[in-house]
């Protein structure tokens, strides 16, 4: 989700994410990678993940509603208003009516903020059970197959796999069911006037969220839309993509051809925008995300590895110079790899060589747990749907000599009538 800055920060400490790198999606080679890489770089991990409470299909919604002060009084948010209208050509009426119907929504700032330092280990096993559960993959091939030419579309436009856009939207929102209950004006303008101080980063977020209440506003005013109509999630990232209103612009596609692009309603508008997203930050067709690694612990070098975290720094031979080893399609890469590091709690850390595509998935969320979800949840949904294609193809096939027999003994039948 172009969710990206925010809600990266907030994984990254909640998740323990160190960030990720990039990595094209081979079906294969990423199916390999994780599970191969814990198991031989990491022999003490638990092999078979936790897997989380079951989560109900649909849920009631329960909207997180502004309850605190108002801003309609508030100074600095009709300055705020001003310098919007301004820097975004709208009209200054305007947007000062719409902030001073906001009332602060205090949940928002509460999560915000991250957990404590040290509170919660980071544990990737955890993680990926919060994703990788039946139900959840269950509904992925539900939607896969209900929206089977929407995707196949997008992939083929933007080179970006199935795959990659079915683990996205599953993670990001669960195929739609779970899109966010604050009102996105609500939440917005509360993190841009009220941006709990005790974040480290706080005056870096106010800006950052100062320029999505912006972004929001001049996409609501064009669309001639009330801003207190859509609802996302407590840092305002919306639909079922979950793309904040800055990405909303600048990386969404009209994918049905209306006219607009709608993240909530339309489900060819959220897929073709995850594409489009997915191309705009450099998606290398065909690059596997990431491969097994095991080390050769004579020579290994971890902190030289680690340094610059998922960015993808070193060549294969460098790799095997510090230390890394790779499996044989893994040495044919060509450009750079990244060691990623995944915590799993009080065991071993997993380990896998992420390329530029596991980079590009983490430019939605900036969290390498969350890459590795999206990559082996849309990995999963896609064995299942191998899986029940080839179980049609293969009742067909022992369907089909039966309806032949049929056919020809009604033919015998009718011939026999007739003689
Ligand atoms: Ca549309």
């Amino acid at each position: 989700m172009p969710l990206g800055w925010l809600l990266g920060v907030v994984m990254c400490w909640s998740a323990g994410g160190a960030q990720a790198q990039g990595g094209a999606h081979t079906a294969a080679k990423a199916k390999l990678s994780a599970s191969a890489a814990s198991q031989s770089a990491s022999a003490q991990a638990p092999t078979t993940p936790r897997i989380a409470p079951t989560v109900p299909l649909r849920r009631l919604p329960s909207w997180v509603d502004g309850t605190g002060p108002s801003y309609a009084k508030r100074a600095d948010a009709m300055k705020l208003a001003d310098q919007i209208a301004a820097e975004q050509g709208l009209d200054r009426a305007w947007v000062r009516r719409q902030i001073a119907r906001v009332r602060q929504v205090p949940q928002a700032m509460e999560r915000v903020l991250p957990p404590t330092p040290g509170s919660r280990a980071r544990d990737w096993q955890q993680y990926r059970g919060n994703y990788l559960q039946t139900q959840r993959i269950g509904a992925g091939v539900a939607f896969w197959r209900q929206h089977e030419a929407l995707l196949a579309r997008a992939s083929a436009e933007y080179g970006v796999p199935e795959e990659i856009i079915v683990g996205i939207l599953g993670v990001e929102t669960y195929y739609g069911r779970n899109t966010g209950n604050f009102r996105v004006i609500e939440a917005l303008t509360t993190l841009s006037l009220d941006f709990p101080t005790a974040h480290p980063r706080a005056a870096a977020r106010t800006a950052f969220f100062r320029e999505e209440l912006a972004a929001f506003l001049k996409k609501c005013h064009a669309a001639k839309l009330d801003p207190f109509q859509p609802r996302g999630s407590f840092a305002g990232a919306l639909g079922i993509p979950q793309f904040m209103p800055s990405n909303w612009a600048r990386y969404g596609v009209d994918f049905d051809g209306d006219g607009t692009v709608d993240l909530s309603g339309s489900v060819a508008d959220a897929i073709g925008s995850v594409a489009n997203y997915f191309k705009s930050f450099n998606w290398k067709p065909g690059m596997p995300t990431h491969y097994a690694v095991s080390f050769d612990y004579a020579v290994l070098d971890l902190p030289m590895l680690l340094a610059p975290d998922i960015k993808p720094t070193f060549a294969v031979e460098q790799f095997s110079a510090m230390g890394v080893l790779l499996g044989h399609d893994a040495r044919q890469h060509e450009g750079p790899l990244a060691l990623v590091e995944l915590q799993n709690g009080a065991y071993s850390p997993s380990y896998v060589a992420g390329t530029e595509n596991f980079y590009a998935v983490t430019r939605y969320n900036w969290s390498s747990y969350y890459a590795l979800a999206v990559i082996e949840l849309g990995e999963a949904v896609g064995q299942a749907m191998s899986s029940s294609r080839a179980r049609e193809q293969e009742r067909t096939t022992r369907e089909s000599p039966l309806r032949e027999n049929t056919a020809r003994e009604a033919a015998n039948e009718d011939k026999s009538t007739r003689m």
